[in-house]
C-alpha cells in the first residue's frame, strides 16, 4: 500500500474570485492527487472555522496564505509516512492535532483538502473510483452491502432562482428550487433541469425581467415578493412537457438567518415583520399554495421550538432540511433529531473539516431516518469531489446549484459519468 511522501498547498481562486485552498498529496508509488476546498457566504454560526489571513493588504484580508503554512508546515510532517489508504487514521491524526473544538487552530480549509487530497490519492493509487473507494468507509449495512452496479446517482435540487446573499439581496430567500421526480433517472433529471432553466430565461425576458445569473448560477431578477419567485418557476415549467406536482416538485433554501433581524423575521412580502409564529404561518400558506416538497433553513440556527413547530405542522408533506441549524455536525444532528426539528439534512464537508467526520454525520442522519443531501457552497471550485462523496453515500440528494457555470456543470457532469459507468456495470453483469 502506498504511503504518503509530502503534501503541498497553494493559494487559488473561487468561482467567486475569493482565495481558496487547493492541496496536493505525493505518495511513494509516485501518485499524486489534488483538491481543493469551497468557500460559503451565507455561513453558519456553528460551522467550523476556515483560516483566513485577515492581512487587509491582500484581498481585503480573505487571502488564504495562512492556512498553506499549516498544511506545509504542520499537517504535512505529521502524516508523512502514513499509509494514504487509511483515511481513519490520516483524518483522527489531524482532528487530534487541532484539538479545538471547531479547527480555529489548523482550520477547517486546511484539513478538509488535505482529508479530500489524502482520499482521492488512495483511489487513483488503487487504480478504482473515487465513489466506489470512499464507500468503505461509511458504515450503514445496507449502503455497503449495495452491488455497485445497482448504486443510484442521487436526484438533482436545482437553484434556478438565486436571493439573499448570493444575489444582492435582490429577494429575501436564497434559493427557489425545481426537485425531479426521484423516479427519474439522473440523466433525465438533468435534462429536465436544463429544459426548466431555458423556460424560465424566457419567461423573465417576457416579463422584462433580468436574466443576469447569481452566485449559484439561478437567474437573480428583482420580484415584489418572494412568492412571485415560485409563480413565475410554476408558469416556466408550464412551458415545458413537464408537470409541476407531478414531474418536477418546488422547494426553498430560505436561508433565514440573512433576514433576521433583532429576532424578527423581515420579508419583503409584507411591511410588518413576522414574529416565529407568523412566519411559520406564512411557511404553512406557502405550502398550502405551491406543495412544497423542501424547505431548508426556514428558521434561524437558534430558533429551536421554531423548528420543532414547523416540523410537526409540515413535516410530513415537506422535507423540512437543516444546513446553517445543524452545520454537518454531530452534536447538532443530535439535538435536531431529539428536538424532531428536521426530516432532512444538508451534508457540507467544509462545515465540519474532515471527511470521517462528515461520514459520522451521514451514518446518524441515515440511521435516524432522515433525507440526505450533499451540497455544495456558494463560492466553488471545479474540484468535483462532491459528485463522487454524493454516490458513495447513497445520499438521496445533491445540490449543485442551476445547471449552468462550470464549477456547478463540472459536479453535475461528473454525475453524469459515474451514471455511465454504474449502466455498464450492470449491463455486464446481467
Ligand atoms: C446554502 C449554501 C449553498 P453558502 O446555504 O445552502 O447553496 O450557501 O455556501 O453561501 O452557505
Ligand atoms: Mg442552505
Amino acid at each position: 500500500m502506498a504511503k504518503i511522501k509530502n503534501i503541498t498547498a497553494r493559494e487559488i481562486f473561487d468561482s467567486r474570485g475569493n482565495p481558496t485552498i487547493e492541496t496536493t498529496v505525493f505518495l511513494d508509488d509516485d501518485t499524486i492527487a489534488s483538491a481543493s476546498c469551497p468557500s460559503g457566504s451565507s455561513v453558519g454560526a456553528y460551522e467550523a472555522i476556515e483560516i483566513r489571513d485577515h492581512d487587509l493588504k491582500r484581498f481585503d484580508g480573505l487571502g488564504i496564505l495562512k492556512a498553506v503554512e499549516n498544511v506545509e508546515k504542520l499537517i504535512s510532517p505529521k502524516l508523512i509516512g502514513k499509509e494514504a489508504n487509511d483515511q481513519p487514521d490520516i483524518d483522527k491524526s489531524m482532528i487530534e492535532y487541532d484539538g479545538t473544538e471547531n479547527k480555529s487552530m489548523l482550520g477547517a480549509n486546511s484539513m478538509l483538502s488535505v482529508s479530500m487530497a489524502v482520499s482521492r490519492a488512495a483511489a487513483n493509487s488503487q487504480k478504482i473510483p473515487l465513489f466506489e473507494y470512499l464507500r468503505q468507509f461509511i458504515n450503514i449495512g445496507e449502503s455497503q452491502s449495495v452491488d455497485k452496479s445497482s448504486l443510484k446517482i442521487p436526484t438533482p435540487i436545482f437553484n434556478i432562482i438565486n436571493g439573499g446573499k448570493h444575489a444582492g439581496m435582490n429577494l429575501d430567500f436564497q434559493e427557489f428550487i425545481i426537485i425531479p421526480a426521484g423516479s427519474k433517472q439522473y440523466s433525465y433529471a438533468l435534462k429536465m433541469g436544463i429544459d426548466i432553466y431555458r423556460a424560465l430565461s424566457i419567461k423573465l425576458k417576457e416579463q422584462g425581467m433580468t436574466t443576469l445569473v447569481g452566485d449559484e448560477g439561478g437567474f437573480g431578477p428583482i420580484f415584489f415578493t418572494n412568492m412571485d419567485a415560485l409563480s413565475v418557476i410554476v408558469d416556466a415549467v408550464g412551458q415545458t412537457s413537464y408537470r409541476v406536482g407531478y414531474d418536477v416538485f418546488l422547494g426553498l433554501d430560505a436561508a433565514s438567518n440573512s433576514f433576521l433581524l433583532q429576532k424578527q423575521y423581515v420579508l419583503r412580502d409584507r411591511q410588518i415583520p413576522y414574529g416565529v409564529d407568523e412566519i411559520i404561518d406564512y411557511y404553512v400558506g406557502v405550502n398550502k399554495k405551491f406543495h412544497l416538497m423542501y424547505l431548508e433553513d426556514a428558521l434561524s440556527e437558534d430558533d429551536w421550538d421554531g423548528w420543532t413547530k414547523l416540523n410537526g405542522l409540515i413535516g410530513n408533506e415537506t422535507i423540512i432540511v437543516g444546513d446553517d441549524l445543524t452545520a454537518t455536525n454531530p452534536y447538532r444532528l443530535q439535538t435536531a433529531i431529539i428536538k424532531k426539528a428536521i426530516t432532512g439534512i444538508i451534508i457540507k464537508p467544509n462545515q465540519i473539516g474532515t471527511i470521517m467526520e462528515s461520514l459520522v454525520v451521514v451514518e446518524i442522519a441515515k440511521n435516524a431516518g432522515l433525507k440526505t443531501i450533499v451540497s455544495h457552497r456558494s463560492g466553488e471550485t471545479n474540484d468535483d469531489f462532491m459528485a463522487d462523496f454524493a454516490v458513495a453515500i447513497q445520499s438521496d440528494y445533491v445540490k449543485f446549484g442551476a445547471p449552468v457555470r462550470g464549477e456547478r456543470v463540472a459536479k453535475y457532469n461528473r454525475l453524469l459519468e459515474i451514471e455511465k459507468q454504474i449502466i455498464g456495470l450492470s449491463q455486464s453483469t446481467k
